[in-house]
């Protein structure tokens, strides 16, 4: 039997659905990535509703932007052509009207009315968490991330940016934002997250989850994030606290409850607790050597 044109048109196009399918299912399983891109111009892909409504703000203002931009511009040509000395001889005297005074104050400041609720809106919505479904706790430090988690059993870990040669080839650009462990949270829940700095101030910062919050030692600031959609989202420590600054990467996996719930399972098993004094497997080291590991860690 032979295929007509069309038909084998279209099982060709069958087959090649089918191929880019299977390339593309490992990537659609990872969920998504919010991370930075080569050549990119505008703000991250948002994985929850604070970076939606950041973004929504982004475009007032910057619809705001462009508009004054070209009037201006457009004022300036056309005075430049209209006034220009040649069909000008005799310029004009005028210093003062009243009518275009008043113009030029009040409008600024409507502008600046219509830029001002939205904005103090948006601060007031990432201040408090609406109805927290879990609380976690993030300290800044000199210089890595510690992640806690009051409501499941007060685990505690750290978190270290991986070395470049510990990435998987096609994971490489993701050097200076992958950790070896992560921040996991459920998909969907209101994450309230408590910050505080252990020695100097850090800033717990995840673009595409609209979160940025000062860890700042001997006060608790609280912020929150959501992540509707499953997948991993980088981030870095954005207040400048010395050397290894660029050393704190932040990756915050969203997972679905299941899976939370196991991964909690686990981290309870390998990680201590925080209201636990370490167990101290050696006898008590010389001082010096106890110096050495703390400026390791
Ligand atoms: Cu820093």
């Amino acid at each position: 039997m032979r295929l007509s044109d069309g038909k084998r048109f279209w099982a060709a196009m069958g087959a090649l659905a089918a191929v880019f399918a299977v390339l593309a299912a490992p990537a659609m399983a990872q969920g998504m990535v919010g991370a930075p891109t080569s050549w990119g111009m505008g703000l991250q892909e948002s994985g929850g509703p604070i970076k939606d409504a950041i973004a929504g703000f982004n475009a007032l203002v910057f619809g705001i932007i462009v508009a004054i931009t070209i009037f201006v511009f457009v004022l300036l040509v056309w005075c430049v052509w209209r006034y220009r000395a040649e069909v000008n001889p005799t310029p004009s005297t005028t210093s003062h009207n009243t009518m275009l005074e008043v113009a030029w104050t009040v409008v600024p400041v409507l502008i600046l009315i219509v830029i001002a609720i939205p904005s103090f809106r948006l601060v007031y919505y990432q201040d408090r968490t609406p109805n927290a479904d879990l609380t976690i706790s993030v300290q800044g430090r000199q210089w890595y991330w510690n992640y806690t988690y009051p409501d499941h059993g007060n685990f505690t870990f750290d978190s270290y940016p991986l070395a470049e040669d510990q990435l998987p080839p096609n994971q490489r650009h993701l050097f200076r934002l992958a950790v070896d462990n992560e921040l996991v949270i459920p998909v969907g829940a209101n994450v309230r997250v408590l910050t505080t700095g252990r020695d100097v101030i850090h800033s717990f910062f995840v673009p595409s989850l609209g979160v940025q919050k000062y860890t700042i030692p001997g006060r608790t600031l609280e912020t929150w994030m959501r992540a509707d959609r499953e997948g991993v989202y980088y981030g870095q420590c954005n207040q400048i606290c010395g050397t290894n600054h660029w050393f704190m990467p932040i990756a915050v996996r969203a997972v679905s409850r299941e899976e939370f719930d196991r991964w909690v399972a686990e981290a309870r098993q390998r990680f201590a607790r925080a209201d636990e004094e370490p167990a101290i497997a050696a006898p008590a080291a010389p001082a010096d050597t106890v110096q050495i590991a703390d400026a390791r860690r």
